[in-house]
């Protein structure tokens, strides 16, 4: 952190990125990152491969994350936030040539430590919360908007402090913030509760085709080219959806079938385990991939042969 500091203090130009499809945690880090810099007298661009989604761009301060620099403009150093491997800043990588030096910030544990300086807290549950000691190393005051920013990185982060990066000192943290005047009723409404209503008429229609086998330990569900007719609507956030069979009481795998609204004899499958069973190995008996609880594959297939074939395997996989 010290590092970073003297880095931001003996510079006056920086580009700012983080990986693309950007969420809540490397959009308000870069806020909060923006806001220090401008507090400190400095010239900062944020640039993204990809537009702030429509949930965050209440942020203060949303509105000037751009997708490419100024021409003429040449980073003294480019401060990548979120970001495990320098490819995912996408299209901005072309950009960072440009840089004079590579700033590294991350908490993810795969980070590749690509940075000429490298500050990397796999202790954190998000950059906002080593955004939050930042502010504190370079003596910026825990202004409102600084503190929302960094309360939306890190209430995304941890799946409103549910998940296991959760900590003791994420909590110190997030009563200061409050304390700075974050207002989390307001945070959470505008974070989590504006949904479309075309996303929650879909989600009525999967969980229509919720199914239970292996005795209640697998729950699935499917979305087909049908059900995003009905609703009128083909971009439609789905990625929460698979929450539902997961929660169901008894459950060890949840599987998520999604077939392409592009093209015929394609199904994306989505797993999630509740613990005990490896979903990344089931993902990738389909060539797929992922993490022990959270995996997912493509079959080339309709979607009841993609359904059978799963689901034969899960059952294999538990029986193990
Ligand atoms: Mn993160």
């Amino acid at each position: 952190m010290k590092s970073v500091a003297r880095v931001i203090r003996e510079n006056r130009n920086f580009l700012i990125s983080a990986h693309i499809n950007p969420e809540g945690d490397s959009i308000g880090s870069q806020l909060a990152l923006s806001f220090m810099l401008g507090v400190m007298d400095k010239r900062a661009y944020m640039i993204d491969q990809d537009r702030v989604p429509d949930n965050l761009i209440f942020l203060p301060g949303a509105k000037n994350i751009l997708t490419e620099p100024p021409a003429d403009f040449e980073p003294d150093a480019a401060l990548i936030v979120d970001c495990p491997v320098i490819e995912r800043t996408g299209d901005v990588s072309g950009y960072l040539k440009k840089a004079g030096l590579i700033v590294n910030i991350d908490h993810h544990v795969s980070n590749e430590y690509y940075g000429d300086v490298n500050w990397v807290e796999e202790g954190f549950s998000s950059v906002g919360e080593m955004m939050f000691h930042l502010a504190g190393e370079l003596g910026v005051r825990m202004e409102r908007v600084l503190a929302e920013n960094i309360y939306a990185a890190i209430v995304t982060d941890t799946g409103m402090f549910s998940y296991n990066n959760t900590s003791s000192d994420t909590h110190r943290v997030t009563a200061e913030l409050v304390e700075a005047g974050v207002d989390p009723n307001f945070m959470h409404a505008e974070i989590f509760e504006k949904k479309d209503l075309a996303e929650i008429k879909l989600l009525g229609e999967v969980l229509n085709s919720l199914e239970i086998s292996e005795e209640g330990k697998v729950a699935h569900i499917k979305l087909t080219r049908g059900m995003y007719s009905r609703v009128g609507a083909d971009k439609v956030a789905t990625d929460e959806f698979i929450n539902y069979p997961r929660s169901v009481k008894g459950v060890e795998i949840a599987v998520f079938f999604k077939e392409s609204t592009g093209e015929k004899d394609k199904v994306y499958v989505s797993f999630r385990s509740n613990g005990k069973v490896d979903v990344n190995r089931l993902a990738s008996l389909f060539g797929g991939g992922g993490h022990q609880k959270a995996s997912g594959c493509m079959l080339a297939c309709g979607m009841e042969e993609a359904v059978g074939k799963v689901l034969s395997e899960a059952e294999k996989v538990l029986q193990q």
